[in-house]
């Protein structure tokens, strides 16, 4: 199995959840020209990671590269081990929200110019973008008053929180009134398989999100 990274991005969730299940894979690592490369584009005509290539199968979506390695690995418990009703719903509820909701916020951070064109109306969008992220993780914050993972045991949408909360940091987004998800990024980054993921893609723990 083949999994294409651009280090620091979401591609960091199915990259952790192959660390977790112990199994053999090559890492590809691609930066922001190669990822629209006619060769990548063949893999993902989307341009964009993570992309898994396993023999004649090809995954991309951030969520279905996860249902891969869950269907492949199923003893890793990537997703957690309640396999109950409620437990699959409440998993899917947290990667949806953050796949589909969180994720998307950062958009217009990333590229504003793909939005709005002139500096006035770029730094107003930017802003906009701000306050409904901040927004948005008021709900994770909670929920992480009341369990340690998002779910209650550890899962790729916890690594996917985090990798939107080092994005957060990244663009200065104040958070200091969420205490919840300052302890959890501590909890977080002391996972083996995460910390073996930012040390393959050269990134560094972030350890608060104090800006
Ligand atoms: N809906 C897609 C979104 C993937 C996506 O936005 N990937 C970003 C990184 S987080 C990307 O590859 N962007 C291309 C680039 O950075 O040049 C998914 O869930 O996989």
């Amino acid at each position: 199995m083949q999994l294409y990274v651009i280090p620091g991005t979401c591609a960091v969730v199915p990259h952790t959840a192959l660390e977790w299940t112990g199994a053999d894979y090559e890492l590809k690592l691609l930066d922001h020209d190669s990822v629209k490369s006619e060769e990548y584009l063949r893999i993902n005509p989307q341009g964009a990671v993570p992309a898994i290539v396993d023999g004649d199968t090809i995954i991309t979506q951030n969520i279905a590269t996860q249902v891969y390695i869950d269907a492949a690995y199923p003893d890793a418990n990537i997703f957690g081990s309640d396999t109950s009703p409620a437990g699959k719903g409440e998993l899917m509820h947290w990667l949806g929200f953050l796949n589909a909701d969180l994720h998307k916020a950062f958009a217009p951070l990333f590229g504003p110019d793909g939005f709005v064109e002139g500096d006035d109306a770029q730094e107003s969008l930017k802003q906009k973008a701000k306050e409904k992220i901040a927004h948005l993780l008021r709900l994770p914050n909670e929920q992480l008053g009341k369990t340690d993972y998002l779910t209650g045991s550890k899962t790729t949408a916890d690594i996917y929180l985090y990798i939107t909360l080092t994005w957060a940091k990244k663009f200065e987004i104040d958070l200091s009134d969420y205490k919840n998800l300052d302890a959890f990024v501590k909890r977080i980054e002391e996972d083996k398989g995460l910390t073996a993921v930012i040390e393959q893609q050269g990134l560094e723990k972030i350890k608060t999100l104090e800006i």
